[in-house]
C-alpha cells in the first residue's frame, strides 16, 4: 500500500528496523549520514536503496526539515555509492517516490539507484 506523506514518522517501519540492526540487510555502504543496501526485489542488475540515518518520511519531509549537514551528507553518500559501484560510466538512474501517487511503500526516505544495464527512457 502506498503511504500518506502527511503521516508522522513511524519508527516501526521496516527501514527504521534495518537502521537499528533489528532486521538484516545486504549492506553496500554506511557512514554517519546514510545506509545503502541491496533492494530485496531488484528491478535492475544493480538496485540499491540509500536511506538517511535521520527519521524522515520522504524526500519532502527531508528536504524541508533536515539540517544542511544531513542533506549534504546524504547527497554525497548517494553519489559515493554510485561511484563505488562503478556506475558513473555508462550511467545510472536515481529515483525517489514521494507519497500516494508515486506509490511510495516504505515511510522512510529512500533513494533508489538503478544500473548495470541500459535502462531505457523514463516512461512516466
Ligand atoms: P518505494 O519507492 O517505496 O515504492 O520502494 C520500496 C522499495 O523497498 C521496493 O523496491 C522494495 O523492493 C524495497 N524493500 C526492500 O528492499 N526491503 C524490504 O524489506 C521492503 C521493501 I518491505
Amino acid at each position: 500500500m502506498p503511504i500518506d506523506p502527511t503521516l508522522e514518522y513511524d519508527d516501526q517501519n521496516i527501514f527504521a528496523k534495518i537502521l537499528r540492526g533489528e532486521i538484516p540487510c545486504r549492506k553496500v555502504f554506511e557512514d554517519e549520514w546514510a545506509l545503502a543496501f541491496d533492494d530485496i526485489n531488484p528491478q535492475a542488475p544493480v538496485h540499491v536503496l540509500v536511506i538517511p540515518k535521520g527519521a524522515y518520511v520522504s524526500w519532502d519531509d527531508f528536504s524541508a526539515k533536515a539540517s544542511d549537514a544531513e542533506v549534504a551528507g546524504f547527497v554525497r553518500a548517494v553519489g559515493h555509492v554510485a561511484r563505488e559501484l562503478g556506475l558513473v560510466e555508462p550511467g545510472y538512474r536515481l529515483l525517489a517516490n514521494i507519497g500516494i501517487d508515486a506509490h511510495q511503500e516504505v515511510p522512510h526516505l529512500h533513494v533508489h539507484i538503478f544500473g548495470g544495464k541500459p535502462l531505457g527512457p523514463m516512461l512516466m
